[in-house]
């Protein structure tokens, strides 16, 4: 046996079944890649009215944080402008700016929220 063998030889294509008169049956190999979603950072903006208690409940609710990331991020967007609160597949992300605009807005505070591909 040569040791020059291809490790993995190139599949061929399945042959065709043969006709059995019932109708003729078709295999075919599946090869399609499929590519990982493109992801979306969810973003809150600072402003001067929204009170840092309800960004901080914000990200622990919407984004799942802990009460320290929370403080952090809120911390980081209100010196900074800006800050990403998670990122996610575009309905995803979609539904969470939806909802952080809806609790916002049901509290009478302007805090924005948007996406952006990450
Ligand atoms: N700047 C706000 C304040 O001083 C706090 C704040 C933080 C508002 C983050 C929005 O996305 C925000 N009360």
């Amino acid at each position: 046996m040569p040791d020059d063998k291809p490790l993995s030889p190139t599949p061929k294509p399945p042959a065709a079944k043969p006709d059995d008169g019932q109708g003729a049956v078709v295999v075919e190999r599946q090869t399609a890649r499929v590519e990982p979603p493109r992801m979306y950072q969810v973003v809150l903006l600072n402003d001067d009215y929204t009170p840092m208690e309800f960004v901080v409940m914000v990200l622990q609710e919407f984004f799942l944080r802990d009460l320290e990331t929370a403080t952090q991020i809120m911390l980081r967007i209100h010196h900074e402008g800006r800050g990403v609160c998670g990122v996610y597949t575009k309905d995803v992300a979609s539904t969470k700016v939806e909802s952080v605009l809806a609790a916002a807005k049901r509290s009478g505070h302007p805090l924005q929220c948007t996406m952006e591909a990450a």
